[in-house]
């Protein structure tokens, strides 16, 4: 993904970045993991629907950017990222038993990292099995200048198990799979995951009947994920203040989450005429998430617990007696149902148009603070002012509805083999989150813990967010060498405007209690320091240009072929009340410099990225330097072996991605915005990869 024009990744933990397109992120894209529909189950979308599938288990993603089909959009504005396993693979008929597999095995320098995984399947005509799994993990990497960049350790391991049956017409797979993640650090977060344990089950029909073929699907997944401070965070905390100045030193904070998503989509596909396809169809998807914090201290002795107190006698019940309560019962159910109109006029003119309807219901139950009873007071870590909070949010109604409309109108016109152009809107919707309609907790560490920018800010809820309505329209050119593809070039210009593009503002109100709220007044002109921002819909529009190109350069029968390949992203997005947006990617560009000789293939690579100047104010985002990086890499096939060797960073170069995020990683930092000799303090990005050698060896049989 990273070499598509376009995209772009959000760091986080070694498995679990974010992908952006045209600037749109997360939530926002649509992601369809072998037809399933995942929803990050946590409050820093440590699990976001990417990080379920292992890269062994991937044969082909599809990515459509921003004009997508309606058949292939719904509840994204964005685009649609499709990810798919390999294709079942059946015994040729008169022949035996087919047996194949793929076993693979790699090696990273940095950070000491490695993992391995295998394919194994066995059929027959009309019947097979399959199984992969794999595992990796990795220690901390080092940045370029040979520091540790704590907290970005992880570890993984994916099984999974696919039966599929075959007759002329139909073919149905089920599969089933588990993943279990014991840890993943996250440079750019107050939490680590401490562990993560899904399972997921989905089954498969196709068929194919005298009026066109039927698709359905049918997907069931559940997660259980928790998170703590990691000891990459914790252990700094105590070697910086001995454990004294704490209260509490072997205080961690446990957070909980389960969530579920289950769903299933059924799409007939009907040509009724050799110039048209109708395609018509229906899908559910529904999730739900729990998210609970269990009590740090469960000693309710009143009025003094020990040990002594140090904070006025208030921070014992910070995290205590109870389970905080971040989403009691939360769900989100949307039903879709669209139709798509395919035309081919002529071998020049080809027509879409398609047009969706998506209802979206949500809901919530009751939410409940530490400390409902105050123990210890109403002034105890603030406990009466987080009761308050608690008990507005539950006097409201919870259940939000959005009606929503998609239309999709795009035309490809292609007058010759050389060239082709395309031209296309898209009226796109997604309804909030969620985690964006109701966390509720308004005290400094509450707000803390919510958020999956990496930014290091504190977020909360607005349960009267309306949904994001985007309408994206973009051009593309496209032209090449038409005999032996000597050259391409492909260039597309896009415009985006979103209307109630769900987006934060400084939080405000906090005249109860200054101290513990951080909506208090300096958190309204902080500009040095992490803020506190509750989600809003504001206006914006996004614009921006993706260029790639490729050239022949040099045959030659013993020599081999040398090629150029080049990609290029640009865009910029504003908000229409002034300012940036969040997290923008500025322009960059890879230059490859390709050879190519039987089974063997060597890439130089040269990535330029351009300074990030065009900050958000609002999240106090910081900018990063441009930087040059180079990486080469090699592979070798000969019959049923490849050897890969790469070496990544090859100048050992010190980095900073732009959409690495803040660096949290190394320090204890519950409060953002304490005194910086007891949190992680503000102001640094995280480091990217120093340099690195790669070695992998993959067996095919
Ligand atoms: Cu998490």
């Amino acid at each position: 993904m990273e070499d598509t024009a376009g995209i772009s990744l959000y760091g986080g933990g070694g498995v679990s970045a974010l992908p952006v397109i045209h600037g749109l992120n997360d939530d926002r894209v649509k992601i369809d993991v072998n037809g399933m529909t995942i929803t990050s189950a946590c409050a820093n979308h440590m699990n976001p629907p990417l990080s379920y599938i292992d890269r062994t288990n991937v044969s082909k993603i599809t990515i459509m950017q921003g004009i997508t089909p309606v058949s292939m959009g719904g509840d994204s504005i964005g685009g649609t990222i499709s990810v798919q396993s390999p294709e079942p693979v059946f015994a040729e008929p008169g022949k035996d038993i087919l047996l194949n597999g793929k076993a693979s095995t790699f090696y990273r320098s940095n950070g000491d990292s490695f993992g391995g995984s295998i394919a194994a399947g066995v059929a027959n005509q009309n019947v097979r099995l399959d199984y992969t799994g794999s595992h990796t993990e990795s220690g901390n990497y080092n940045d370029g200048n040979g520091n540790d960049v704590k907290s970005s350790a992880y570890e993984n391991q994916n099984h999974a198990a696919t039966l599929s049956f075959k007759t002329d017409n139909h073919l149905v797979s089920i599969k089933g799979g588990q993943q279990h993640m014991p840890f993943q650090g996250f440079p750019n977060a107050r939490m680590d995951m401490t562990n993560n344990d899904s399972i997921f089950g989905n089954i498969m029909h196709k068929g194919s009947f005298d009026w066109g073929t039927l698709e359905s699907k049918f997907y069931y997944e559940d997660t259980r994920h928790s998170m703590d401070i990691g000891d990459d965070k914790h252990n700094r905390y105590l070697d910086a203040n001995g454990g004294g100045s704490f209260a509490y030193p072997n205080d961690r904070m446990p957070m909980e989450t389960s969530g579920r998503n289950l769903g299933y989509k059924i799409q007939a596909e009907i040509p009724f005429s050799s110039r048209d396809t109708l395609r018509v169809g229906n899908e559910f998807h529904s999730n739900k998430i729990n998210d609970w914090w269990p009590a740090v201290h469960t000693n309710t002795n009143t009025p003094a617990p020990p040990p002594p107190l140090n904070q006025a006698g208030s921070a014992y019940w910070m995290m205590a007696p109870e389970a905080f309560i971040n989403i009691n019962n939360g769900q989100r159910d949307r039903v879709g149902t669209f139709a798509e109109w395919e035309a081919k006029w002529s071998p020049e003119w080809r027509t879409l148009v398609g047009l969706r309807y998506d209802h979206t219901t949500t809901d919530t139950g009751n939410v409940k603070p530490y400390n409902p009873t105050l123990i210890g007071g109403a002034n105890a870590a603030g406990a009466g002012f987080s009761l308050n909070q608690a008990n507005a949010f539950n006097a409201k109604d919870h259940e939000r509805n959005n009606d929503t409309f998609d239309v999709t109108a795009m035309t490809q016109f292609t007058p010759n083999n050389m060239s082709q152009y395309e031209f296309g809107y898209a009226r796109k919707n997604r309804a909030p989150n969620l985690y964006e309609r109701y966390t509720w907790g308004a005290r400094k560490m509450d707000m803390a813990m919510n958020g999956w920018f990496g930014d290091g800010n504190g977020y909360k809820g607005n349960i009267n967010l309306k949904e994001e309505t985007a309408h994206n329209i973009s051009f593309t050119a496209a032209f090449n060498e038409p005999s032996n593809n000597l050259w391409s070039l492909k260039a597309t210009p896009y415009f985006s405007y979103v209307e109630n593009f769900i987006d934060a503002d400084r939080c405000s109100g906090a005249a109860a209690n200054v101290t513990a709220d951080g909506c208090n007044s300096a958190n309204q002109t902080a500009q040095n320091s992490y803020v506190y921002l509750q989600y809003a819909n504001h206006d914006a529009r996004l614009w921006g240009v993706d260029v790639s190109g490729s050239r022949q350069l040099y045959s030659d029968k013993t020599l081999g072929q040398f090629s150029t390949s080049t990609v290029m992203s640009y865009v910029r997005g504003e908000r229409m009340d002034g300012g940036n947006l969040y997290h923008m990617m500025p322009f960059n560009a890879k230059l490859g410099l390709n050879h190519k000789l039987q089974g063997w293939q060597t890439a130089l690579e040269m990535q330029f990225v351009d300074g990030k100047d065009d900050v958000q104010r609002i999240r106090n985002e910081q900018t990063t330097p441009s930087y040059i990086l180079l990486n080469a890499r090699t592979g070798y096939e000969w019959k049923m072996v490849r050897f890969d060797v790469g070496l990544d960073n090859v100048l050992d170069k010190q980095y900073y991605h732009p959409l690495a995020g803040a660096y949290l990683g190394d320090r204890y930092g519950m409060n953002p915005t304490a005194a910086s000799s007891v949190t992680v303090p503000w102001g640094r990005n995280v480091a990217g990869m120093g340099r690195s050698v790669f070695v992998g060896m993959t067996l095919t049989y």
